[in-house]
């Protein structure tokens, strides 16, 4: 059976993806067989002559188990090697049709099956999820007039302009080819190397030093499809698009400590996420948007539509919203669907067309060629995952991994020995957006593709105070790993044509001579949108899905622990209790306290809030406990909601927190400051009131943590 989703109206959820890969899966059950189907009652020996003679090779059995396994591995992806991915459906709030004809879009009743891949760029398939770097953001739309892949990332520019340049791109940013060092980190000489000499990656690098490019949650990152795309409607007409995916729990991001720190305890950071939230039913969910040009307006802005690092600022074409999608269902097999999917910018359905931005148009040679090899042959479209749910038929024949049984005498067109089949489209064919090109064949960049800092400097001024020392404490860590000072200082000096200030920010932490003087003048123009700021959940009940940390020995007050998470629990959050053992806790004011983990397996790395445990001799205990006591000042300098329960607030201080004020207490038993919540005295109600809007807002960035160790 398929796994169903019980829906409010009685159905069981399946869709007709859900339903086409029912006939493929399969379930370990019934007796050993070979692949042809023969029981075999031994796989623990060998076919051998004699007890302890050599192997036979007429084991047919034991051949075939380990030539399969020396198979098993195909290529990695060349890039977005390390991935993970979710089931899901779109349906649009009201008819597109004024823009497109594609019927995913115009019919608000149609919900569309969708497979989403996230994914990091450049480190392999096991390197880890925390790391800086660009995500993709890969939706696959099973629709009934063909699979539509919208291939996008979670940052809406590019490193470069043109195709040509993406193997000179990936090859400077993955590991250096004489020692394969370093694993999926931007962080070495090459790249910046690039970056220099190659001025059009500025706007896209400002990005990729923001904290855009370390999401705490693949379920908080926006999507974007970076080009501008065409939609065309039934009558014809075409209109310039960007497509916008907006995350319901809003933009958050993790600090890079944090994330180093998660990339040794536990790697799959991301991926657990995504698969924990889907397997508790807080599915992610993110809206559709879509910013409209008309194509008279083509040429109205400073840059060039066609040109991918270049973003059209928000305030001037606003987002319209189109549609919702929601990933809830886990896939069965990483293998069968998260990594033989293959996306392709080509694959698009009625309405839905190019434009001429040379790396969409590079992109679309690209995906088909890399999945022939990675895939095996050309029929990977009748992989599983791949498959559309709408009808295929056509004259294509053979190949390796044929899985069709094609029948009939003709494969070619046109016939009357097979009735004229497969026919032409009557209609709903694919059309071409019928666009007049011509001019002189030139290998040269357009001109109105030179702008290279006009954007990361609008970029620059959008950021809010901590994002920005967040991007300059990045410029700083990347450029400090290079080994040459000509490549550190050639960036320098590209960082002045963004902003003086930045560049000379960036110059002082790595032992460059700051620029004397700006290149240019900032222009001072800003777009508010950029900011994460701006981004922040829209969910009324911020606690959702949010982790939580409460730290309890022996001895642990065990009815605020148990309010506390019940209250929080209630608002979709998940707590843990954490305690120095694993199993019970012995507790002052009642029966024993349930241990989650023992807190040796964690770190405050993995929870998004701490809270300490009321309770005298359990506060005792965990002070001596000096894994405890970094756990609670670790998520204290990484700006986290803290919350401390009676003779837990002892706890705090005793901890290096700088100037937390901690001693008074106000009349309603809570106190706040910096984001830490203490109460005494039962208040714990009125402390979860407190505690909600402090998880929603993700981070208190104006603490003072500087003096903090951790
Ligand atoms: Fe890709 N990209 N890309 N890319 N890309 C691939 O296709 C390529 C670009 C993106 O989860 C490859 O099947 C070229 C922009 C995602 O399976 C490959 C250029 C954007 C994924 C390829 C770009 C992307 C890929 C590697 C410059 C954001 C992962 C394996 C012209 C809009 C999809 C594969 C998944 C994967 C080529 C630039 C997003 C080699 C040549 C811009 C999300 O075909």
């Amino acid at each position: 059976m398929a796994p169903t989703r019980p829906q409010a109206d009685g159905t069981d959820g399946a869709d007709d993806k859900d339903r086409q890969l029912e006939s493929v899966r399969a379930d370990s059950r019934g007796e050993l067989t070979t692949e042809t189907g023969v029981r075999v009652d031994d796989t623990d020996n060998s076919l051998s002559a004699g007890e302890r003679g050599p192997t036979l090779l007429e084991d047919f059995h034991f051949r075939e188990k380990i030539t399969h396994f020396d198979h098993e591995r195909i290529p990695e992806r060349v890039v977005h090697a390390r991935g993970a991915g979710a089931y899901g459906h779109f349906q649009p709030y009201e008819s597109f049709s004024r823009y497109t004809r594609a019927h995913f879009l115009s019919d608000p009743s149609v919900r569309t099956p969708v497979f989403v891949r996230f994914s990091t760029v450049a480190g392999s398939r096991g390197s880890a999820d925390t790391v800086r770097d660009v995500r993709g953001f890969a939706t696959k739309f099973y629709t009934r007039e063909g699979n539509y892949d919208l291939v996008g990332n979670n940052m809406p520019v590019f490193f470069i302009q043109d195709g040509i340049k993406f193997p000179d791109f990936v090859h400077a940013v993955k590991p250096e080819p004489h020692n394969e060092i370093p694993q999926a980190q931007s962080a070495h000489d090459t790249l910046w190397d690039f970056v220099g000499l190659q001025p059009e990656t500025m706007h896209m690098m400002m990005w990729l030093m923001s904290d855009r490019a370390i999401p705490r949650s693949y379920r908080m990152m926006q999507g974007f499809g970076v080009h501008t795309f065409r939609l065309v409607n039934e009558r014809g007409e075409g209109t310039f698009v960007k497509f916008h995916w907006k995350p319901v729990l809003g933009v958050h991001s993790l600090v890079w400590d944090e994330c180093q720190k998660i990339a040794g305890k536990d790697p799959d950071y991301n991926r657990r996420d995504l698969w924990d939230a889907i397997e508790a039913g807080q599915y992610p969910e993110y809206e559709l948007g879509c910013q409209l040009v008309p194509e008279s307006e083509e040429h109205r802005f400073d840059f060039d539509l066609l040109d991918a690092t270049k973003i059209i600022p928000e305030e001037e074409v606003p987002v319209v919203p189109v549609g919702r999608m929601v990933l809830d269902r886990n896939p069965d097999n990483f293998f069968a669907e998260t990594e033989q999917i293959a996306f392709h910018t080509a694959n698009v359905v009625p309405g839905i067309d190019f434009t001429n931005d040379p790396l969409l148009q590079a992109r679309n040679f690209s995906y088909l060629d890399t999945q022939l090899i990675r895939l095996g042959g050309p029929n990977f479209q009748q992989i599983p995952v791949n498959r559309p749910v709408a009808e295929v038929s056509n004259n294509q024949r053979d190949g390796y991994g044929q899985q069709r049984v094609h029948r009939g005498r003709t494969s070619y067109f046109p016939n009357s020995l097979g009735g004229g089949c497969p026919a032409l489209a009557d209609a709903g064919a694919y059309t071409h957006y019928q666009e007049r090109v011509d001019g002189a064949k030139i290998r040269r960049r357009s001109p109105s593709f030179q702008d290279h800092f006009s954007q990361a400097t609008l970029f620059y001024n959008s950021l809010a105070g901590w994002e920005r020392e967040h991007l300059v404490a990045a410029f700083r860590f990347e450029l400090g790993k290079c080994e040459v000072m000509a490549v550190r200082e050639r960036v320098v000096e590209r960082l002045n044509h963004v902003d003086h200030g930045l560049a000379v920010e960036v110059a002082r932490g790595i032992g460059v001579a700051p620029p004397a003087e700006a290149a240019v003048r900032n222009h001072g123009r800003s777009s508010p949108a950029l900011s994460q700021t701006a981004l922040l959940g829209t969910v009324e009940d911020g606690a959702r899905s949010r982790r939580i940390a409460v730290l309890a020995a022996d001895g642990v007050a065990a009815t605020g622990v148990s309010v506390l998470r019940d209250e929080l629990t209630e608002r979709g959050a998940v707590v843990e209790v954490l305690a120095p053992h694993d199993g019970r806790l012995a507790a002052a004011d009642g029966p024993a306290l349930a241990v989650d983990r023992a807190m040796t397996t964690m770190a405050s790395v993995l929870y998004d809030a701490v809270v300490v445990a009321g309770g005298a001799d359990s506060a005792a205990a965990l002070a001596a406990d000096g894994y405890a006591t970094h756990f609670v000042t670790e998520a204290f300098k990484h700006a986290k909601p803290v919350v401390a329960l009676d003779e837990g607030v002892d706890l705090l201080r005793r901890l290096p927190l700088g100037a937390l004020r901690t001693a008074e207490r106000e009349s309603d038993g809570v106190l706040a400051d910096q984001g830490v919540l203490t109460a005494r005295g039962g208040a714990v109600r009125r402390l979860a009131e407190a505690f909600v809007p402090l998880l929603a807002g993700h981070r208190v960035w104006d603490r003072p943590t500087a003096s903090v160790p951790a």
